[in-house]
């Protein structure tokens, strides 16, 4: 076995804030959409189904729900990947909507997305089998690339022929995105892939991504009105 392959006191304390920064971002969410009439409210709705579905997943992991133990004994989180199968396709979408890009472009990005994501979690489950585990994660970065190729390309392209101020947005939110997802495989090497750090390290490195993507994400889309108004109307 690992040297801490479960979570302590600590970590399953980490799982409950984000439960808790999930949940009252969820309800902020959708108490801003009552300002807006309701065909304004696509943002707003997208963004609290994002934190809605991850603080169901935080609360079931901060309860041992969604969590096995591998066969050295160390906690696995698949959960997360329940949780990431629906949430970052609907990321996505909030970008994609932000930019009016055609429905086929971002049914594209997603099926990439979902691609990813299962990779993920079957070389999880496989770690320990390094000639499983890593064909499976090595997957799941080819597929990866596209979906940065579309936001820095198609769809920032699609972004710059709404407004100078939409545009402005998705830049932030595209870079704060690329960056941000490009981290995750980063933490799944030193984690579930090779797993040298300890499980609590692993719940506060994940729970830091999680709520900066989600929860901040969805509050500088919706922070501006304009925005949201010009994003509607012209597409
Ligand atoms: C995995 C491993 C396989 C290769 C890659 C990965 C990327 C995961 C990402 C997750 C993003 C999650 C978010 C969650 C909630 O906000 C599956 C770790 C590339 C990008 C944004």
């Amino acid at each position: 076995a690992y040297a801490a392959s479960t979570p302590t006191t600590f970590g399953v304390a980490v799982l409950w804030v984000a439960f808790v920064c999930m949940a009252l971002s969820t309800l902020y969410f959708i108490s801003q959409s009552a300002g807006y009439d309701i065909e304004m409210r696509k943002f707003h709705y997208v963004s609290a189904g994002i934190t809605a579905i991850a603080a169901l997943a935080y609360m079931c992991m901060a309860l041992g729900i969604g969590v096995s133990a591998d066969p050295y004994g160390r906690s696995f989180y698949w959960g997360r990947y329940l949780d990431w199968t629906f949430t970052t396709p609907l990321l996505l979408v909030d970008l994609g909507l932000l930019a009016g890009v055609h429905w086929n472009e971002l049914t594209y990005v997603i099926l990439m997305d979902v691609l990813m994501i299962i990779s993920g979690l079957v070389g999880g489950l496989y770690a320990h089998e390094p000639t499983k585990g890593w064909p499976l994660f090595v997957f799941g970065m080819v597929v990866f690339l596209p979906i940065i190729q579309s936001l820095v390309t198609s769809m920032k392209d699609k972004a710059i022929k709404t407004s100078p101020a939409v545009a402005d947005r998705f830049n932030q939110l595209s870079v704060m995105t690329v960056v941000l997802w490009s981290a995750y495989p980063v933490v799944w090497v030193v984690a579930e892939g090779t797993k040298v750090i300890p499980v609590d390290i692993e719940i506060l490195l994940y729970g830091v991504l999680d709520v900066t993507a989600k929860c901040l994400f969805g509050f500088i889309l919706l922070a501006n009105r304009s925005i949201i108004e010009f994003a509607t109307q012209s597409h």
